[in-house]
């Protein structure tokens, strides 16, 4: 039986994922954790664990206490507020992954699953279809901790046969949790906005064309990559993945289709130099070949969903 303990499983992606992997293997196959404790109020449906992932003997004893088979390493500090604390976000994404990868070198687990980022392309990137392997000169530390994070986990899998597989995840937008600290944001906060009534204020220029993702299309990509045999893993680096592209200007023109007094205004901050670094659209056709990637949802579909679903605040 597998045994799955997901980390940071309290923030955006980590619940969601959490869910899909206790409907895929049973609610007393998840172990999810997470530093706050406040996220175990999600998780009444398995078990929660409190865990810093700094704290490596901690998370061995969980896995041995638990019998854990698998890992999905989601902690992390994202690309805006990493750049508040470059060497604590250095130290926090690296230190934990390489707590991780170990774990799978002892051969205390069998798979490890953990999210890279568009963040890992700079400036000198192919701007349009970027692809799968160019120019990387990240330039906020999370993406350099992302790009190293990647390396070692092709070290990992090359010198001592750890099954770790990782996905370039573009923006990733749902509507069950908050978003945070991350420079694609704003395309999560605009929907509440929206809803509410509220004027928006948009910390991208209204052109900023960055690559998005619905987040039921990131789950099926991370369950399918992980469900595939081995043998037709190519990259154990990490996998360029997408499926839309916008910009503030474009999602506001949806939204407003729903709510015509919807207004924004554009205010960019520093999080603009940092969106103004990653490509506009990504090329994922070995992810489309290797393990038969495709999304499902484009801007106007996930629109749909997300405002299906979502009720004014107040
Ligand atoms: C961020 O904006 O930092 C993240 C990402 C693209 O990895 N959403």
């Amino acid at each position: 039986m597998e045994r799955i303990l997901i980390t940071g499983a309290g923030g955006q992606l980590g619940s969601e994922l959490s869910n899909a992997l206790a409907a895929k293997y049973g609610n007393e196959a998840i172990i999810a954790t997470d530093i706050n404790e406040k996220a175990g109020e999600k998780f009444d449906y398995c078990t929660f664990e409190i865990l810093d992932v700094l704290d490596k003997e901690r998370l061995e004893s969980l896995v041995e206490q638990y019998k854990v088979t698998q890992v999905y390493h989601l902690a992390a500090i994202l690309s805006a507020v990493g750049e508040k604390n470059p060497l604590f976000t250095w130290k926090l994404n690296m230190d934990s992954l390489l707590n991780v990868l170990e774990l799978g070198r002892m051969k205390k687990i069998n798979k490890i699953y953990w999210p890279s980022s568009i963040a890992v392309f700079g400036k000198n990137t192919p701007v349009d279809n970027t692809p799968q392997d160019c120019v990387m000169d990240p330039t906020t530390v999370y993406g350099i901790s992302k790009l190293a994070g990647e390396r070692w986990c092709a070290y990992y899998f090359e010198k001592y046969g750890v099954d770790v597989r990782s996905l370039r995840y573009p923006g990733l937008i749902g509507y069950k949790s908050a978003a945070g600290g991350g420079t694609t944001d704003y395309a999560v906060d605009i929907f509440r906005a929206a809803i509410d009534g509220e004027e928006f204020e948009c910390f991208l220029d209204k052109d900023m064309y960055l690559p998005m993702m619905y987040m039921p299309d990131a789950i099926k990509a991370t369950l399918d990559l992980m469900d595939a045999p081995k043998e037709d893993i190519t990259i154990r680096s990490s996998y360029n993945v997408s499926a839309i592209s916008f910009s503030p200007k474009d999602i506001y023109k949806v939204l407003l289709k729903y709510y015509p007094d919807f207004k924004i205004k554009y205010n960019p901050d520093f999080r603009q130099e940092i969106a103004a670094s990653w490509p506009d659209s990504i090329d994922d056709t070995r992810a489309r070949l290797d393990w038969d990637w495709q999304h499902d949802y484009d801007l106007e579909k996930m629109a749909k969903d997300i405002l299906s679903h979502l009720a004014p605040n107040k």
